[in-house]
């Protein structure tokens, strides 16, 4: 029964480890065709493969950008913190038929002359909440409501103002050296189902969409990449090492825009789960066919095909954090956080490892899940915390500490 959705009311996921299904994996270095990879020169080839079938498969095929981007500076701020760090508010423009899409961004950085490394990640709730003052404005784009973050009728509130800080504690990224850039993912695709009129497809309206068209977390990956265009023109930052990073939904982003965008040197999945860093072949907590009902407006229709029918898969999620090699990557899971299976996501780390070998790098140090809280960083880096669902400080460290052994 192909494009037919499993019905939340009639889903229990499995948390299992004795009932999830006996699989073998696609083999990264092996090509379609059964020929070999024998070196990094014929990756290339493979990688645009598997790139290629992620796209068609998964999240869909993101346009080429031939729009114009500008940028309205909000706000300068030279004096934050005391003086040690600049934070400024940037608007940037994104320009295509007629049509301007507005994204803001939240940025944070220590007041040194070179240029250093940064961290760019969307957030969920709003700019607003990563700030405590009123210099931050309440985006005015359609969300999610929650309680807790003031936003209600789709529409945020002063309440979530700084309610996001210790998600975002920029002030160590700061003492750290490090920059960050943060923005509402709302404004690149609002996070409901609309037919894709609105957000970063809406600047395509000419493209005739089929299976294979970008979905909101592609939308979201792409908007990623031309934060990146704006972030080359910026003299603070070095280009060369910017990490990407996202959580959850946005951690699917973040890993899809390292895939799509060789200029994140970086890249880093918090508690992804189904479609991103887990393999979906586990079928442990949300499968493709819950999370294709869920929200069918994150993938490319495509994927619907493997709903409850996740061996028929040509890739697997393994094969996502392959197409990073030779960058690092790390991917964190949250050992209370079923529901993404944090095992699966480890079990990826160590099935795309062979590809980083190829390049004479270690991939995941260890082919074992490591205990609670013992991260472990090749070039590709793994830990599992304890608690649930969250981007926390601990995350955030051990992410700090990744970034200084490849930066
Ligand atoms: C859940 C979804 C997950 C994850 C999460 C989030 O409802 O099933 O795949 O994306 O939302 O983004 O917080």
């Amino acid at each position: 029964i192909f494009f037919q959705p499993i019905l939340a009311q009639d889903f229990e996921p499995n948390y299992e480890e004795a009932q999830v299904p006996s699989y073998t994996l696609p083999d990264p270095l092996l090509f379609t065709n059964g020929e070999k990879v024998t070196g990094p020169k014929q990756w290339n080839n493979r990688r645009q493969e598997i790139f290629e079938l992620f796209e068609k498969e998964v999240y869909g095929k993101s346009p080429e950008w031939d729009g114009e981007l500008e940028a309205e500076v909000l706000f300068v701020n030279p004096d934050f913190m005391d003086g040690k760090a600049t934070r400024k508010g940037i608007r940037l423009h994104l320009k295509r038929n007629g049509q301007d899409l507005p994204l803001d961004l939240l940025i944070f950085y220590p007041n040194t002359r070179q240029a250093i490394p940064a961290f760019l990640g969307l957030n969920f709730y709003g700019n607003h909440t990563l700030a405590t003052d009123s210099e931050v404005a309440v985006p005015t784009a359609w969300i999610r409501n929650n309680e807790a973050m003031g936003s209600s009728d789709n529409k945020a509130s002063e309440t979530g103002r700084g309610k996001r800080i210790p998600n975002w504690p920029y002030e160590e990224i700061i003492s750290r050296g490090y920059g960050l850039v943060s923005l509402y993912y709302g404004e690149l695709d609002p996070d409901f189902d609309d037919g894709f009129q609105n957000g970063v497809h809406g600047l395509f309206p000419e493209e005739s969409r089929n299976a294979a068209s970008w979905g909101s977390v592609a939308g979201w990956a792409w908007g990623l990449s031309r934060v990146m265009d704006f972030l080359e023109t910026e003299s603070w930052v070095n280009p060369q090492k910017v990490a990407v990073l996202g959580h959850s939904r946005l951690g699917k982003a973040a890993l899809w825009a390292g895939a799509m965008d060789k200029r994140f040197a970086l890249v880093i999945s918090n508690n992804s789960g189904c479609g991103g860093a887990a393999l979906s072949r586990r079928q442990y907590g949300e499968t493709v066919g819950r999370i294709n009902q869920s929200f069918p407006h994150w993938f490319a229709e495509n994927f619907n095909q493997y709903n409850e029918r996740e061996m028929e898969l040509p890739i697997d999620q393994h094969q996502l954090l392959a197409l990073i090699a030779p960058r690092p990557v790390y991917v964190a899971s949250g050992v209370e956080d079923r529901w993404a299976d944090p095992k699966g996501e480890f079990l990826s780390c160590v099935a795309a490892s062979p590809v980083y070998r190829l390049f004479g790098l270690e991939g995941m140090p260890v082919a074992t899940q490591p205990a609670v809280n013992h991260p472990e960083m090749g070039h590709i880096g793994y830990h599992v915390r304890s608690g649930g669902h969250g981007l926390l400080e601990y995350d955030w460290m051990q992410y700090l500490d990744f970034a200084d052994l490849h930066f």
